[in-house]
């Protein structure tokens, strides 16, 4: 769980404002229709002092989050990944967890979003291993939920949009009830797509594949960062629809997204995975992920912002 820093500032529209007073009407839009789009980032405290990890692609997914909502978010991009630099730089952190998010504010009430004013605030909080300390290391018991995601003519799945978490509510709540510590759900057709709040990745016969966008899926930042990390790494990575069965049958599993990270999955369903514990290859990822992130392995994609140039 993310926690909370009351004595922290947020920026809100513009200003830096105080963790109280970064509040919304009861009559906001967004409350009653879901009207929001959003994005997790996490700033890292690297070798090289705290840098953001892939900035300018979550900022440009949250506008184009907006822009399947035909919601204007009245602010550019540059200015918003400057908005997420300043608020790290003015509450003195080392590694946070940024949370951007445009929503439909106070105008009036009604479906059609006319005359409701798009609002844009960011927080940062500190949100430790997503899943449980132990789970980065053991990895996760999971279930396939009995819940689906949505179809792309339903709630586009593209869209990190508030609304979209309704489902991933349903099974992480279904998940919780019956002992599981996440559910990966299907697809409508019941193919695998993702997690509540991650990307899926299954190895099998020493191949790494991942459900396509057409899955759908988020287009997780995390998961381009581990498909261009593996391929670099020598392995065939293939974006394919995955019957649910070899989630059983595979050899490894893991799990990845900003918060998430990169998580094993050890058993699915009560099957143990491969050996029950956290692969060869996932740990070899891992490493080389977490080496970018610390700063030991070169960034040479470019993808830490520092916050101190
Ligand atoms: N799928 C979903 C449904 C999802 O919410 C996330 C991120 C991902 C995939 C992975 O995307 P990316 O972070 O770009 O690699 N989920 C965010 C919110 C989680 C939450 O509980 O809140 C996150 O990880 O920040």
């Amino acid at each position: 769980m993310a926690e909370f820093n009351e004595n922290a500032k947020i920026w809100y529209d513009g200003k830096m404002v105080d963790w109280k007073e970064a509040t919304v009407h009861v009559m906001c839009h967004a409350l009653h229709y879901g009207s929001s789009v959003f994005e997790g980032i996490r700033c890292y405290d690297t070798k090289k002092g705290p840098a953001i990890f892939r900035l300018h692609d979550h900022i440009k997914r949250l506008f184009n989050s907006a822009k399947i909502y035909r919601m204007e978010i009245p602010f550019t991009i540059e200015q918003l990944e400057q908005a997420c630099i300043n608020i790290v730089k003015i509450n003195n952190m080392r590694s946070a967890y940024l949370r951007p998010i445009a929503f439909r504010g106070y105008g009036r009430l009604g479906v059609d979003p006319k005359d409701t004013p798009v609002q844009v605030v960011v927080a940062a909080l500190d949100w430790g291993k997503y899943l449980g300390d132990e789970a980065i290391n053991i990895g996760v018991d999971v279930r396939v939920s009995s819940w689906n995601r949505m179809q792309s003519n339903t709630l586009p799945a593209m869209a990190k949009a508030g609304s979209n978490y309704m489902n991933s509510q349903l099974i992480k709540m279904e998940a919780a009830a019956d002992g599981y510590l996440e559910g990966i759900a299907l697809t409508p057709q019941g193919l695998i797509s993702e997690g509540s709040g991650e990307n899926l990745f299954l190895i099998y016969g020493g191949k790494i594949i991942t459900p396509p966008l057409f899955a759908s899926i988020l287009p997780g930042i995390t998961r381009d960062s581990i498909i261009t990390i593996a391929r670099e790494l020598g392995y065939v990575v293939e974006e394919q629809m995955i019957p649910r069965e070899m989630l059983y049958i595979a050899d490894e599993l893991f799990f990845t997204g900003t918060a998430a990270e990169v998580t094993p999955i050890k058993s699915v369903d009560r099957i143990l995975i491969g050996t029950g514990k956290r692969g060869p290859i996932t740990e070899r990822i891992q490493k080389h992920f977490f080496g970018i992130l610390t700063g030991d392995i070169e960034d040479k994609y470019g993808w830490l912002t520092p916050i101190y140039v």
